[in-house]
């Protein structure tokens, strides 16, 4: 399998988040790409090559101008404003507030957001920008024929909607990439996401459109992050009703309960019949994942990708969360390492 990694994710490393009412170095950090480039290296998987530029335009169509601009712009705003530490929202236009536009930029900033979790440093635009073109040139491998393709994207996107950022993510890699297949010529892609947490942004995105079905296995929002979207009665909108499922499962729940719903969401996929599908592939579900709760274990990815590898449709794989940075490149190239091996056989 083809991966698509670029250096330039070491542009954006965030100093710290508040965690448990404790501010602690960022758990998104970039030592996660170097594990998972060394492991893809290590089991010899297939090629890795840069990012081919495909500009703004692929961004537009799923993130607003004003957005792209302002996330674009503002470090050299902060900048100018004499501060060289992070850029971090801390206020938001939640209920009782108004919906309006400040022109300041922590103003602006706040409109934007939804989280402190988004913290914007020097690199952060051109580590996103890039995040986004290697998701975009692992799309146009499939796109000229390849099975599937692994965009080691960083930072993660899922979270990110059209003109929010939030939860480490600034631009919605998959979504970007969903919606280059359909600019391309396909007419039906499926995103399933099974990070551990809701994929909030890319459910935004799409929920009212029927070209793409989006179904998420995660924690509880009751109890997890992102906690105001990712229930099972969401279940799209308008043209995209019956476009939507989410599997919110329950602190605790190992592979015997996670894999049934990934059985359900296969269903659901394979009843949709999409050209293409998009895996927002997360490992975050991880036993060991320090911000987690689920309970999976190294060799269930491989079950994982074997399971995803059953759907029979090209596949886009892209890196999403996982925190337990050692094991990460093991667990998310056992997916890809499950699917091939299924893949294969299918074939033989
Ligand atoms: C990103 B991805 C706030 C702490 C809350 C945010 C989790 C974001 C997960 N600073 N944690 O889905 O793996
Ligand atoms: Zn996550």
């Amino acid at each position: 399998m083809l991966t698509i990694y670029s250096d330039d994710h070491r542009l954006h490393h965030g100093r710290c988040e508040l965690i448990d009412g404790q501010l602690m170095p960022c758990f998104e950090m970039p030592s996660r790409a170097d594990h998972v480039l060394q492991r893809v290296k290590a089991r010899n998987i297939g090629p890795v090559s840069g990012p081919t530029d495909f500009g703004r335009e692929p961004l537009r169509r799923v993130h607003s101008a004003d957005y792209l601009n302002f996330f674009e712009g503002a470090w050299a705003r902060w900048a100018e404003l004499g501060r060289d530490g992070d850029l971090l929202p801390f206020t938001w236009p939640a209920r009782t507030l108004r919906r309006v536009k400040p022109t300041s930029l922590l103003g602006e900033l706040g409109y934007y957001s939804f989280d402190a979790g988004a913290p914007i440093t020097a690199g952060t635009w051109q580590a996103a920008y890039s995040a986004a073109q290697v998701a975009l040139t692992a799309q146009a491998a499939i796109q000229a024929g390849a099975h599937s393709a692994f965009a080691l994207c960083r930072p993660p996107g899922h979270h990110a909607a059209s003109d929010v950022m939030g939860g480490y993510c600034y631009l919605n890699n998959a979504a970007i990439a969903a919606q280059a297949f359909l600019d391309h010529g396909h007419q039906r892609v499926a995103i399933l996401d099974v990070d551990y947490h809701h994929g909030n942004g890319t459910q935004e995105i799409f929920y009212r459109r029927s070209d793409v079905f989006f179904a998420s296995i995660h924690g509880d929002p009751q109890a997890e992050f992102p906690f105001f979207l990712g229930y099972a009665d969401e279940q799209g909108e308008g043209p995209g009703e019956g476009c939507n499922v989410n599997y919110p499962l329950p602190a605790g729940s190992d592979w015997a309960t996670w894999s049934n719903a990934l059985d359900q969401a296969c269903q659901r996929i394979d009843a949709y019949a999409p050209d293409v599908l998009v895996i927002s592939l997360g490992v975050d579900t991880f036993k060991d994942d320090p911000i987690s709760q689920f309970k999976l274990d190294s060799p269930d990815y491989l079950a994982m990708g074997e399971r995803i590898a059953r759907l029979g449709k090209p596949t886009l794989f892209v890196m999403e969360g996982g925190y337990a940075v050692e094991e990460i490149g093991i667990n998310a190239v056992n997916v890809l390492e499950g699917f091939e091996r299924a893949q294969q056989e299918a074939q033989a």
